[in-house]
């Protein structure tokens, strides 16, 4: 299986994230990536190439131009108001209140294109975005003309990435933007279904009144867990849409085994939909190890993983999403695309 990868995802180099009430570094590092290049040497799934670049079209078919603009223009923009520290929103068009205007300041617009508070902007955080969808294009890219499986290393990942706004580690939603791609390409429905811990909250947005994408999701209960205002079971879809969003909650703790079991659903509803093209984000940060969520996965059960996955089978792309546990991101990776060759 190709691995895509682009040196440029290290770009960003975000010093700060808002945690627990406190400026930590950030969970989402560069280090992550340099696990996961290690371990794919190490296994010898197959080559790792750098994607072309594809430009703005791809990105502006999912999401909002006046968004991407600002992502584009926010870290000079904050230099030039003189801020010290780096770009974080703290203040938002308030639920009660006029929710549609934006403001000419970017400390106004920040709230405007943000959905949390965590994630801050700095130099490279444009560049390492635009990279990262080219990761995901480039793997959708391969797997579309040869039909064999592709892995994209994405960093920064993308699945909160909404049609406009920013959060959660995200900024383009690299899942969306290369099913997108597939469907212009000529497939007729692509299912994304996304195993991270964390509810795709934005790629539910972006595809929810439509019924050419499929998006199923196993994540912890939003009830208790970031992204908290998304990913219940009764949202099923709207309009066209009705039957094509599929929400797995979760509870914190939940045993392997019914994860796999709620995976077999899963698999079951994507083989019904007549997909013609998988696309999985893949988080590993449902990895009993990791720092900021809470299912109980070991190293080999992501093995079992890729191998269930495999069954569907479909033209596959795998794309990087969450993983905090940077010491075993490599092993946990790699088990799954080596479960999904077997
Ligand atoms: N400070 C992804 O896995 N905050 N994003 C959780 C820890 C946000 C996770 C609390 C978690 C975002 C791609
Ligand atoms: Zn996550």
């Amino acid at each position: 299986m190709l691995t895509f990868y682009s040196e440029d995802s290290r770009l960003r180099q975000a010093r700060t994230e808002l945690h627990d009430g406190a400026l930590v570094t950030p969970f989402e590092c560069p280090e992550r990536l340099d696990l996961v290049l290690k371990h794919l040497h190490q296994s010898g799934l197959g080559d790792i190439r750098t994607p072309s670049a594809y430009g703005l079209a791809p990105v502006l078919a999912v999401h909002d131009k006046e968004y991407v603009t600002f992502l584009a223009n926010c870290w000079q923009e904050w230099q030039a108001a003189g801020h010290e520290g780096e770009a974080i929103p703290n203040i938002w068009p308030a639920r009660t209140m006029r929710g549609d205007r934006i403001p000419r300041s970017v400390s106004g617009q920040l709230g405007y294109y943000a959905l949390a508070a965590e994630t801050s902007i700095s130099a490279g955080t444009f560049e390492a975005a635009m990279a990262s969808k080219d990761v995901a294009l480039g793997a959708v890219e391969h797997t579309l003309q040869t039909g064999e499986p592709s892995f994209g290393l994405c960093r920064p990942p993308g699945h909160h990435a909404a049609f406009d706004q920013f959060g959660g580690y995200c900024f383009f939603n690299n899942a969306a933007i290369a099913a997108q791609r597939a469907l212009d390409a000529g497939k007729r429905r692509v299912a994304i279904l996304d195993v991270d811990f964390h509810h795709g909250n934005g790629t539910q947005q972006i595809f929810y009144k439509r019924d050419d994408v499929l998006f199923i999701s196993l994540h912890g209960d939003p009830e208790v867990t970031f992204p908290y205002y998304l990913g219940y079971a009764d949202e099923n879809g709207e309009g066209p849409g009705k039957g094509f969003n599929v929400n797995y909650p979760l509870p914190p703790g939940t045993s392997v085994t019914r994860w796999m079991a709620t995976l077999e659903l899963a698999l079951a509803q994507i083989k019904a939909a007549e997909c013609e093209c998988l696309i999985v984000s893949l988080g590993v940060d449902i990895f009993e190890g990791d720092p900021i969520s809470a299912f109980t996965f070991t190293s080999e059960d992501f093995t079992a993983l890729g191998e269930h996955l495999a069954q569907v089978g479909l033209p596959s792309v795998f794309l990087m999403e969450g993983g905090y546990a940077v010491d075993e991101i490599g092993v946990n990776v790699v088990n799954v695309l080596q479960g999904f060759e077997q």
